[in-house]
C-alpha cells in the first residue's frame, strides 16, 4: 500500500503515538488537525517553526502524509491537549489518502503563499474538498509574509473576503516561518477557537468521538 519506507515509518510512529493516546484517554484529548494546501507554501516549515522551533531552509518536500505532534494546554481550566498536526505532501500518488487525511478532523489550516498569487488559486479547491468531507472550521493562512513587498499583488482583500463569505473560515493571518512571524498566535487562533468551539456544542462523548481516525 505504501510506497516507500519513509512513508511506512510516519505511519508507524503514528501508530504507536496514537495507541499511547488512547491508553491516556482519560487524562488528555487527543485531537486532529489537517494543514492543508498546494505544495511548496510553506506547511511543513509552518509546522517545523511551531513544534520544533526550527526553520530549515533545505528543508526535503514530504511525502505522503508527515505527522507533528504537541501536547498543548489551551483552555482557561489548564486541561492539556494532545495535538496532531497531520500534514499532507500533495503529489498525485497519494492523493488516494485523501480521505483518511480529512477524516477525524476537528479542525484545518489551509495555507497560502503571500509571495506566489498563484498558490491562492489552489485555495477554492482545497475549500471545496474539505468541506465536502468535513463540518470542522478553518483558519485561512497566508505564508512567507517576509517575502511579501509592495510589488505583489495584494493578497489579504481576497483572503478577507474568503472570511466574508464562509461560514466555516473563521480567520486569516499572515505569517512567516523563517522570521517566526505571528507563529504562536496564529496556531493559539486556531486552537482556541476549537477549544471554545467544543466546550460550547459538544458533551464528553460528542468530543471523544471526534477523535483521530
Ligand atoms: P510545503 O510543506 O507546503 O510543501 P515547505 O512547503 O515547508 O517545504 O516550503 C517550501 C519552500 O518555501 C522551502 O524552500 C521553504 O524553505 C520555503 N519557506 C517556507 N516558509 C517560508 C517562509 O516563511 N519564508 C521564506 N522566505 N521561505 C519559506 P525550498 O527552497 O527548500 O524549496
Ligand atoms: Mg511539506
Amino acid at each position: 500500500m505504501f510506497h516507500n519506507n519513509e512513508t511506512s515509518m510516519f505511519v508507524l510512529i503514528f501508530k504507536n503515538h496514537f495507541h499511547h493516546s488512547l491508553l491516556e484517554m482519560e487524562q488528555i484529548k487527543t485531537i486532529k488537525i489537517i494543514v492543508a494546501g498546494d505544495g511548496a507554501v510553506g506547511k511543513t516549515s509552518l509546522l517545523d517553526r511551531y513544534i520544533n522551533d526550527i526553520f530549515d531552509d533545505n528543508s526535503l518536500m514530504t511525502k505522503g502524509i508527515g505527522f507533528f505532534s504537541k501536547t498543548i494546554k489551551i483552555d482557561h481550566k489548564g486541561n492539556e491537549y494532545n495535538v496532531i498536526f497531520w500534514d499532507f505532501g500533495g503529489q498525485e500518488q497519494f492523493r488516494f489518502m485523501l480521505p483518511n487525511f480529512i477524516s477525524g478532523a476537528v479542525g484545518a489550516m489551509l495555507l497560502f503563499d503571500l509571495s506566489r498569487f498563484a498558490s491562492s488559486m489552489g485555495i477554492e479547491g482545497w475549500m471545496n474538498l474539505l468541506m465536502e468531507r468535513g463540518d470542522f472550521p478553518l483558519l485561512l493562512v497566508g505564508t512567507k509574509s517576509d517575502l511579501e513587498d509592495a510589488n505583489h499583488i495584494n493578497l489579504d482583500k481576497f483572503a478577507n473576503h474568503i472570511v466574508e463569505s464562509n461560514e466555516r473560515c473563521f480567520g486569516y493571518m499572515k505569517t512567516s516561518a523563517k522570521s517566526n512571524y505571528n507563529i504562536k498566535e496564529t496556531f493559539y487562533s486556531l486552537l482556541d477557537h476549537l477549544v471554545k468551539r467544543d466546550e460550547k456544542t459538544n458533551s464528553k462523548q460528542d468530543s471523544i468521538e471526534k477523535f483521530v481516525a
